[in-house]
């Protein structure tokens, strides 16, 4: 019989946390066998994500996931064999109470940090208050001492095929509506809204190089909107301000996102699961973290720079966490000296990449110490 894992995802706001799960959900899936379901108090916004769900059905199959609405765990009489809270999302208490009798593996899978604390929180056991069952905490991590990062096995091979074969870009920047090929760079562009987009754009304007700067269409493009002069801006038409170029694309796909990764020679991400694609891109990233108290948001920016910049020259280490300081604060990134460095930090950003993929990714480690949790309870 096969194991059961239940996953549940609230989504809090934006993409990520359904972003997460359901990259989760596919994984354990097709990966490892597992029967999964993902139940998500939020099928609209999980249809962004997943483009083939039907946001109007309750329960349904995709890519080996049955993606349930999440009042229908109320009514589930028999839990999984492995329960994974997502970002304490607080589990629905009939589900609690069926837990009670059938005793599952309950895990919570908490937010992606490179904070050094992790390391010592990972795994700790916390019995729930009211019904004593055994909660474990998982930590994602960039450290052998955590739980690792979310990447499929053949993710990295995908990416790899992508770079090597030409015609493989060319098709998909095609699909995007680029038919001449490019010489400028590219940039792709993800944040928040807060971040110093006006002051990035000037300067991108005013660059000795040509750039060509990709949004997809989500809450930033009526800032990219104001700084054109436009009322508002078509999805595909392209933009000019100077040595700029701009183009709006549609909200993609997950795995049309990733690609764009790819193919961008910079690119700006958030959040934590466009951070986590970005890495895996292997190419120059500016990661702004999730909006958070001005000072919570420089603490985790600086763990993850800790690590992240090891093996930069003195120079580019700086010029990394200027520009990541200055995107976060508010102020303009200075891209134009970043953009001298980019064979660097290209190089920097493949070698941290491919020492990050020695590190046993998210899910392994879920199914390894759920393995060795069963192993103990049937000592
Ligand atoms: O959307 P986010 O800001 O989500 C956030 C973070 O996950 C944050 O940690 C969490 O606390 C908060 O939600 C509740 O950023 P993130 O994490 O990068 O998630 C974006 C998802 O959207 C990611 O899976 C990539 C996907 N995406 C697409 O599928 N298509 C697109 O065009 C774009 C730009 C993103």
């Amino acid at each position: 019989m096969k194991q059961r894992w239940d996953i549940f995802c609230k989504v809090v706001d934006n993409f990520g946390d359904v972003g997460v799960c359901w990259r989760l959900a596919k994984q354990l899936a097709t990966e490892y066998a597992l029967e999964v379901r993902l139940f998500v108090d939020n099928l609209d916004t999980a249809q962004r994500i997943i483009p083939t769900l039907n946001a109007q059905l309750a329960k349904q199959t995709i890519s080996q996931v049955q993606v349930c609405l999440w009042h229908d765990a109320l009514a589930v009489e028999e839990t999984a064999h492995v329960v994974i809270e997502a970002f304490a999302c607080e589990l629905p208490p009939q589900y609690i109470q069926a837990m009670i009798t059938q005793r599952p593996i309950w895990i919570n899978l908490e937010y992606l940090s490179a904070e050094i604390w992790v390391e010592t929180t990972h795994l700790m056991p916390s019995p729930h208050p009211s019904t004593g069952l055994m909660k474990y905490f998982f930590f994602p991590g960039f450290s052998p001492k955590t739980g690792g990062l979310l990447r499929e096995k053949n993710l990295l091979s995908q990416r790899d095929d992508f770079h090597h074969h030409r015609h493989l870009q060319a098709q998909f920047l095609s699909s995007l509506g680029f038919n001449s090929p490019h010489t400028q760079t590219l940039i792709s562009l993800f944040c928040y809204p807060d971040a110093p987009i006006h002051a990035l754009l000037a300067q991108l304007a005013n660059a000795p190089q040509a750039s060509l700067c990709l949004v997809p269409n989500t809450s930033i493009v009526a800032v990219v909107a104001d700084f054109l002069a436009q009322p508002s801006l078509h999805i595909g038409q392209r933009y000019q301000r100077g040595q700029l170029q701009l183009q709006v694309l549609p909200f993609l796909s997950q795995s049309d996102y990733q690609q764009l990764l790819w193919a961008c020679d910079i690119n700006f991400v958030r959040g934590e699961d466009s951070w986590v694609s970005a890495i895996w891109a292997g190419k120059p990233l500016i990661w702004q973290p999730y909006p958070q108290p001005n000072e919570t948001r420089m603490e985790k920016l600086n763990a993850f720079l800790d690590t992240y910049s090891q093996g930069l020259s003195f120079d580019n280490k700086n010029l990394v966490y200027e520009a990541h300081h200055l995107w976060l604060t508010g102020k303009s990134p200075c891209l134009i000296d970043y953009m001298q460095q980019l064979n660097a930090l290209a190089e920097h950003a493949m070698m941290r990449c491919q020492q990050l993929a020695q590190q046993a990714d998210l899910a392994e480690q879920l199914n390894v110490f759920v393995k060795a949790l069963y192993d103990k309870t049937n000592q």
